[in-house]
């Protein structure tokens, strides 16, 4: 198993979902992509056993590679991962998804948090749209407020990676370009859409770090 949490290595990352359905076939299928990682997280339905199950099932596959949650439920923050991504929703105008539920788990579960395993992503959500954007009560973003947001993770928050989430539909590229530019040192994920050979060789021409999701879903993955 991965020792340390390499997470600026990664290229190429699969995002599945507690509560969505695959087949034990299908799953080991996805598990033998060339991956660097596997994120375990979703929107809706998150709970801690799901999340544990989908986790035991990845485990049991024999995967090698990262193993990480993406917490965006409290009470389903699971053991036995690698590390976790906690989403700090740079455009959510409810500020439990900023700060709120952060400071929630901090007091809940502070002194036992292992700080090194915990990679902090600002994330600009820009499908007004998807699920997360409702969730969060997404403010929706131009090209130059991505550009703003990505200026602000980067230099004021000082934050390792910003996401830009376009969860379910395919981004603008000169969105993307906007943030990459304005990245400084942060890391730049992108995640949307991402269904064919050229999207994610358009995708990962201007990013650090694409995420797949849906594809996994939608057809034979
Ligand atoms: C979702 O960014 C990921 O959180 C991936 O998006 O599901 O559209 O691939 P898709």
């Amino acid at each position: 198993l991965p020792d340390n949490f390499q997470w600026r290595d990664w290229r190429g990352v699969a995002k599945l979902d507690p509560e969505k359905q695959l087949t034990d076939e299908h799953l080991a299928a996805i598990l033998q992509k060339p991956l660097d990682a596997v994120i375990v997280g979703g929107t809706q339905g998150i709970t801690m056993e799901n999340t544990s199950q989908l986790i035991a099932r990845i485990r049991q596959l024999d995967y090698k590679g990262f193993l990480v949650q993406e917490i965006s439920e409290v009470h389903a923050v699971v053991t036995g991962v690698d590390g976790y991504i906690i989403p700090v929703v740079l455009n959510a105008l409810d500020k439990k998804w900023l700060i709120g539920a952060h400071l929630e788990a901090i007091k809940m579960y502070g002194d036992i948090i292992e700080w090194s395993k915990v990679l902090p992503v600002g994330y600009i959500v820009c499908n007004p749209l998807s699920a997360v954007a409702a969730k969060t009560q997404a403010v929706p973003v131009t090209v130059a407020d991505a550009a703003a947001y990505a200026t602000l993770a980067a230099n004021i928050m000082k934050l390792p990676v910003i996401y830009i989430e376009y969860s379910g539909i395919y981004g603008d590229p000169a969105l993307v370009r906007a943030v990459t530019a304005k990245a400084a040192d942060a890391r730049v994920f992108y995640g949307g859409g991402i269904d064919s050979a050229a999207r994610l060789n358009e995708m990962s021409n201007l990013v650090d770090t694409v995420v797949i999701g849906n594809a996994f879903y939608s057809h034979s993955g």
